[in-house]
């Protein structure tokens, strides 16, 4: 009897190690599977990446917020396009100069030169952003008409200069 006991516990013991054995490789097969499995799917996975690369609006300045943008050509001023306006537009709360001068700038895309009406803003204090002298034309102080250093808000209700646009307002003839 104490024979068969004895062969009883040997043989459930075999088998307790035997199954242990089985259930630890096995789990440990499921689980370096389900990691591979995961490690290549994860990455075919449909992300949305649209943004990842998209530019931040302000990286690039708009060319008419540059002196060197060529309808700038003869601005003396603050240009209006740092100021809430428009390349030929006021910024809102001020209004056109009645009297202005006009300088000639050619556009580099076709080769056209034309007449740059250069009006001064008025009605605000001076704007400070984007200060420009470009003089390409201009002629000294004695000839107000061909002279950009003078300020044009001086015929206007409130003579207070804030900043210049630079409007197209005609073809230079040659
Ligand atoms: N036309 C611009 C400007 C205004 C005040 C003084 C000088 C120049």
């Amino acid at each position: 009897m104490k024979r068969l006991s004895h062969w009883i516990d040997a043989l459930t013991e075999r088998q307790a190690r035997r199954t242990a054995h089985h259930q630890g490789r096995r789990s440990a097969l499921t689980r370096l599977g389900q990691w591979m499995v995961g490690g290549a799917v994860v990455p075919t996975l449909p992300w949305d990446r649209s943004q990842a690369f998209a530019a931040t609006p302000a990286a690039k300045p708009a060319p008419d917020t540059s002196c060197e943008y060529w309808r700038n050509c003869a601005i003396d001023g603050f240009l209006c396009t740092c100021c809430g306006g428009s390349i030929s537009q006021c910024p809102p709360g001020t209004e056109m100069s009645k009297v202005t001068w006009v300088g000639t700038c050619r556009n580099p895309k076709d080769n056209i030169d034309y007449l740059i009406s250069y009006y001064d803003c008025c009605g605000k204090p001076s704007c400070g952003r984007c200060l420009c002298n470009n003089n390409e034309r201009e002629r000294p102080g004695y000839s107000m008409g061909i002279h950009n250093d003078v300020n044009w808000c001086m015929a206007n209700a409130s003579s207070a200069y804030h900043c210049t646009v630079s409007a197209i307002v005609g073809v230079a003839k040659s």
